[in-house]
């Protein structure tokens, strides 16, 4: 098993985290996003779709999805557990999961490919070229906006996402808010109490120190 990864890109932060979560050893290749080295050869073979995360196993089975990939490592290494235990924490943890991606994710990720110098060209992840469309930031900024609301109306009465238990779901919303944070350049979560008492939890954790650090 090998993992693709680039400390600098949201998405296999994802991945590092759960990793260092889970506390195990998999090999490690970073592929350097900011010289795109993931439109080269060598990582093509790897991924043709040019993107990061890749977790590449043994029998040749690529995953290329962040989710996946959790959902893999969590087979695989159970403990500590991740992705829920019963049906309705399953449940929460996709819920708050699909809102974090489709809401946050999405909004952080138009303003910061549409609005930046650096993507021109490149308005979409991936090999295909996509032009900017410079009315997608002030969409994007308003869209991390109302999901940076969303979150704060959700913490205010869970501890967690998905209920009193850490999850994907933090650690998904907790890359996402910190995508956002950058994306904008202001700070979205000034005036959310509960998005900031929720982030200093995740952000002291052991295992989130040492992956993103
Ligand atoms: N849906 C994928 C997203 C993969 C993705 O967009 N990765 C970005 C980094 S966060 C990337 O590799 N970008 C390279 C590029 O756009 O050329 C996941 O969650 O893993």
């Amino acid at each position: 098993m090998r993992f693709y990864d680039f400390k600098g890109a949201p998405s296999p932060t994802k991945v590092r985290i759960v990793i260092a979560e889970k506390g195990v050893e998999i090999p490690t290749e970073s592929v350097n996003l900011r010289t795109l080295e993931q439109q080269g050869e060598a990582y093509r073979r790897v991924h043709p779709g040019a993107t990061v995360p890749t977790l590449l196993l043994d029998d040749g089975t690529r995953l290329t999805e962040s989710h996946a990939i959790a959902h893999y490592l969590e087979q695989l290494y159970p403990e500590p557990a991740l992705l829920g235990r019963s049906p309705r924490e399953r449940a929460l943890i996709v819920m708050w999961h699909d809102i974090t991606v489709l809401e946050g994710y999405v909004g952080a990720q138009e303003v910061l490919r549409n609005g930046s110098e650096a993507f021109k060209g490149r308005a979409v992840p991936g090999i295909e070229p996509f032009e900017q469309i410079p009315a997608l930031v002030d969409r994007g900024r308003r869209r991390i906006g109302l999901y940076i609301d969303k979150l704060d109306r959700r913490l205010d009465e869970s501890e967690y996402l998905a209920g009193d238990r850490y999850s994907y779901a933090d650690i998904s919303a907790y890359v996402t808010v910190g995508f956002a944070q950058r994306a904008i350049g202001d700070d979205p979560v000034a005036g959310h109490a509960a998005v900031a008492r929720w982030l200093a939890a995740i952000a002291a954790r052991p295992a989130v120190v040492a992956a993103t650090q």
